[in-house]
């Protein structure tokens, strides 16, 4: 008997999964998430939990049948750059080729964000020798325009070590901004026409308030924390990311993909666990959000499991809020 995916379980039971970035590839929904292990390491706001080694991608014919899972599809220990870490990736399709853009740890102990493409979104991946030059921080999340244009997005405080950037270059000893001040935004560059390279140096997008005033960094409930995702609506950018600390996904709308970005409101209420992350896709004709949490593993932190939820829209194009609790 198939064992057909319901709303708001895990996609699948055998292995801990999370950071969704969920695409329609050759007609079919492929998940990207990260791979949790299950281990008894050191916890702490460095993420050192998050000690992930490798992918797997995920993918269900339709939204009524099984999730597979292809397996590993990349290993850090085949990646040279890399030193650890394997993050919340993201993929996509261009030049006749599957990309798989993830961050790690390189032998310095600073996240960069490297790619590995295939001829199959099913994997298996094959790395480029280095990370992408002028590339930081992490959870990246590229968007692919109508006019074929890519662009990343990326960022996250913390263990992700966006504030560490503040001045241009990485401060190990850097603190969040001040709270009064705006807060930091993700990052975005358009990607050459290889899609392995920056065609321009990373910007720092803008998140604000209706009235165009900054989203300020002590603005917990809403100021960009990690995790972005950027999709299109009718002619309308979405930027969604987590505010980290306050556990919300929220959004905000532009009409260009480097913003500014006035914010609009939450997505998803917190989940079991400290990390929430997720991203959205339409698929015949309806829209979903993937999204983690904890449940499976009784609420463990670093062991998640990745679920979705149909997600609607009003008639103005803001989005309604999904309650994972009901
Ligand atoms: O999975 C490791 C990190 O946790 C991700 O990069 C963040 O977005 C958070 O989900």
């Amino acid at each position: 008997m198939k064992n057909v995916v319901k709303p708001n379980t895990p996609l699948v039971n055998h292995i801990y999964t999370a950071d969704p970035s969920a695409h329609v590839f050759e007609g079919k929904i492929y998940i990207y998430p990260s791979h949790d292990l299950d281990h008894d390491g050191p916890s702490n706001d460095n993420g050192d939990q998050y000690a992930m080694e490798d992918y797997h991608v995920l993918s269900m014919n339709d939204f009524n049948s099984e999730c597979v899972d292809h397996g590993e599809v990349l290993h850090a220990k085949d990646i040279p750059w890399v030193k650890k870490q394997l993050w919340a990736p993201d993929a996509a399709f261009k030049n006749n080729t599957y990309y798989l853009f993830f961050p790690a740890k390189d032998k310095d102990d600073i996240f960069r964000i490297g790619v590995a493409t295939s001829s199959s979104p099913a994997g298996p991946f094959t790395p480029q020798a280095n990370y992408i030059q002028g590339s930081f921080s992490i959870d990246p999340a590229v968007f692919v325009d109508d006019d074929n244009k890519a662009y990343l997005y990326a960022g996250g405080l913390w263990g992700g070590q966006l504030e560490k950037w503040q001045t241009g270059s990485f401060n190990l000893n850097a603190d969040d901004p001040d709270k009064g001040g705006p807060a930091l935004g993700p990052v975005i560059a358009e990607l050459s026409e290889d899609m392995t390279s920056f065609k321009e140096a990373p910007k720092e997008i803008s998140i604000i308030d209706e009235n165009g005033n900054p989203i300020l960094a002590g603005d917990e409930d809403k100021r960009f924390f990690e995790g972005a995702w950027v999709h299109k609506y009718n002619d309308n950018y979405y930027l969604s990311y987590s505010t980290g600390t306050t556990h919300y996904i929220v959004y905000a709308m532009s009409k260009n993909p480097y913003g500014p970005f006035v914010y609009k409101g939450r997505i998803l209420e917190p989940v079991e666990g400290w990390t929430t992350h997720h991203s959205i896709v339409e698929f015949e004709e309806k829209w979903y959000l993937f999204y983690h949490d904890c449940s499976l593993s009784g609420g463990v932190d670093h062991k998640r499991s990745v679920k979705y939820s149909e997600l609607k829209y009003n008639d103005d194009g803001t989005i309604q809020t999904i309650d994972p609790t009901k």
